[in-house]
């Protein structure tokens, strides 16, 4: 049994063995640009962060079943904006700009990091943040910069080490400590190997998911209501 914990908020949870839930329909529904408001959502939302071009959209694609609905590119800074894919009317992934993309405007950086950083504050109904790093490479300042800020804004960030099918397997292991080591995550943290291309993985992403959607995505609305504090 392995217990987790995702937001300041929750106790430990204990990851259920579930199947992974059936995804019956997937709708972009909002679109932000750096000066767009963000919608007010009344469903639960889980968002994926993480460095450009280290397969945000890949892996949102892979969750939902679909090719290339979350438009994905080998050129880095593809997503520019924070898109809400509502999933079976019940929550949304949340795709965040990629930061760390050396070729575009400073000023651009800057705003992006400013709207992602809103977001992570702002948001009534984020209760699950994925933090992608490339299992290749050791995080960099940037990784860890994000993950400080989800920690600061309440978050224990759950971690997934992309591109799986890059390295070989006796190399796995060592890769994923340093990932742990160098963004310092809270004890307990997962740290999940992924590949979009084999799909390994996918499982074990959709029992945090399920997971976070048994206990909070149901009570959120009520939750609204009261005046739940994040
Ligand atoms: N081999 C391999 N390639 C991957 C994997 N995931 C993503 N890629 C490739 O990496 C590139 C970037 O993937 P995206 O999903 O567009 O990355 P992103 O994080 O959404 O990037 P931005 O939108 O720029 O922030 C694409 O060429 C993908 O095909 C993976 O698990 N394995
Ligand atoms: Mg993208």
């Amino acid at each position: 049994m392995r217990k987790v914990r995702v937001h300041r908020n929750c106790s430990f949870f204990t990851v259920p063995q579930t199947k992974a839930m059936k995804i019956k329909s997937v709708n972009l529904e909002t679109v932000c640009g750096v000066t767009s408001r963000l919608p007010q959502n009344r469903m639960l939302e889980i968002a994926f962060a993480g460095r450009s071009n280290v397969g945000k959209s890949s892996l949102i694609n892979a969750l939902m079943n679909r090719k290339n609905y979350a438009k994905t590119s080998s050129r880095p800074g593809k997503t520019q904006t924070i898109n809400f894919y509502n999933i079976n009317d019940a929550f949304y992934f949340v795709d965040l700009p990629g930061y760390g993309y050396a070729k575009a405007a400073p000023e651009l950086i800057k705003k992006w990091g400013r709207m992602i950083e809103r977001y992570l504050k702002d948001s009534r109904v984020l209760r699950l943040v994925f933090l992608l790093v490339d299992i290749r490479h050791k995080p960099n300042a940037n990784d860890i910069q994000m993950y400080d800020w989800c920690v600061e804004y309440g978050f224990h960030p759950i971690i997934i080490a992309t591109k799986e099918d890059k390295v070989k397997r006796s190399e796995k292991q060592k890769r994923l400590r340093e990932i742990e080591e160098t963004l310092g995550v809270v004890e307990g943290t997962p740290v999940i190997p992924f590949s979009s291309v084999t799909k390994s993985g996918r499982e074990e992403i959709f029992e945090y998911i399920d997971m976070v959607y048994e206990d909070f995505g149901k009570d959120i609305l009520r939750e609204l209501e009261q005046g739940f504090e994040k």
